[in-house]
């Protein structure tokens, strides 16, 4: 299948992340898409007749970005890295590492006054101090909102399938917030304009470790796009405060969220016994186009997440998403055994193809 690249990844390169109480290196990195792209050249999904072989993105502008997230939210994130920067050279420092939010409006507290103060606006428009805020992170941010747009022109124009290889991910990314490394919520842009573009029903399909907290918040009281997640239990596991099996949706969403969350540790025949539940669902549902949330961090070597998956179940998967016989748009996002990343995401692309399984 075709691979979108979204190129402009590789300004968002945070070197630190915040853990137990220490700067750590970040876990999610340039050299993740280096590994994918490393992955895929050479292969029938680096087959486009530019950049190595690579699909380039073309450039919708902003408009579809805005359609799911918070003007005030988008523009902050714009100009962020420059007020950061500003404020630390007033205060003498014309080399600051990465912003991280230290301070946030709990319950009972004020959200409609946005405050004048970075830090706090930091705060108001994020969910976690686990997302270095870079010097690149907006131009990386948009440029994969554009691969994902470019991905779905691409269905629109006859393909069965495309891949975005891009990063940061987006899937905790909200209307007006960043966490979970996300900026800004591909998926949720991509299915948006699909029904912008005349699509009645879209199913988005999660299946990085993390529950797709972001996605599921954007399209919870609509039935025009059905979220289905299979993901690590939220009461031990990342993003923690949604993902829950009772959150079926509400309102005229009510019926169209599906969260399958499965205990850390669990089994892999576990996994695909809900990949095979969530599939059922989805297809009942009826959608003219699937979306996939693609994180890999279901790999038994991933050092943040806790289930098992290896090589050749990456490969099974892929061939799942096939039968289920729609336009399907592979987004990236999780992963962060860095050098398996490539393999895993190839192997899934294998298997949707209808290819062997390549040695390693
Ligand atoms: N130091 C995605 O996979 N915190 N996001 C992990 C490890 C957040 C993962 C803490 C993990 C977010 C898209
Ligand atoms: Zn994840």
């Amino acid at each position: 299948m075709k691979t979108v690249f979204n190129a402009a990844h590789a300004a968002h390169a945070p070197t630190h992340e915040i853990f137990r109480g220490r700067l750590v290196p970040a876990f999610e990195t340039p050299a993740r898409a280096e590994f994918l792209v490393a992955a895929l050249q050479g292969t029938t999904h680096a087959a486009a007749s530019t950049h190595d072989g690579f699909v380039v993105p073309r450039d919708f502008g902003v408009a579809p970005l805005a359609r799911v997230h918070a003007g005030a939210y988008l523009q902050f994130i714009q100009g962020a890295w420059d007020e950061w920067a500003a404020e630390a050279a007033s205060a003498g420092n014309t080399d600051p590492g990465a912003a991280f939010p230290a301070v946030w409006p709990a319950p009972g507290m004020r959200r409609d006054v946005v405050p004048a103060n970075f830090a706090a606006r930091m705060g108001l428009y994020s969910m976690d101090s686990g997302t270095p805020l870079t010097a690149g992170s907006w131009a990386a941010a948009y440029g994969g909102a554009q691969a994902t747009l470019t991905g779905l022109a691409l269905l629109r124009e006859g393909e069965r399938s495309a891949y975005v290889l891009t990063r940061p991910p987006g899937h905790h990314a909200g209307v007006d917030f960043f966490g979970g490394y996300c900026f800004v919520n591909n998926v949720a842009i991509a299915a948006q304009a699909a029904l912008d573009a005349g699509a009645a029903k879209v199913a988005i399909l999660d299946v990085d470790y993390h529950h797709g907290n972001g996605t599921q918040a954007i399209f919870y009281d609509r039935a025009d796009v059905f979220f289905a997640s299979i993901h690590g239990d939220p009461r031990t596991e990342y993003p923690f405060y949604l993902g829950h099996a009772d959150e079926r949706g509400a309102g005229a969403g009510l019926g169209f969220n599906f969260n399958l969350p499965l205990a850390a540790g669990s089994p892999v025949s576990e996994w695909f016994a809900a990949l095979d539940t969530a599939l059922t669902a989805l297809r009942t549902y009826g959608p003219e186009l699937l979306i996939v949330s693609l994180g890999v961090d279901t790999f038994a070597g991933d050092p943040i997440s806790h289930f098992g998956l290896l090589r050749p179940h990456f490969h099974e998967l892929g061939q799942r998403l096939a039968t289920f016989g729609r336009p399907t748009l592979l987004v990236q996002e999780g992963g962060y055994a860095t050098a398996d990343v490539g393999l895993n995401v190839r192997a899934v692309l294998d298997g949707f193809d209808g290819l062997a399984l390549a040695p390693d």
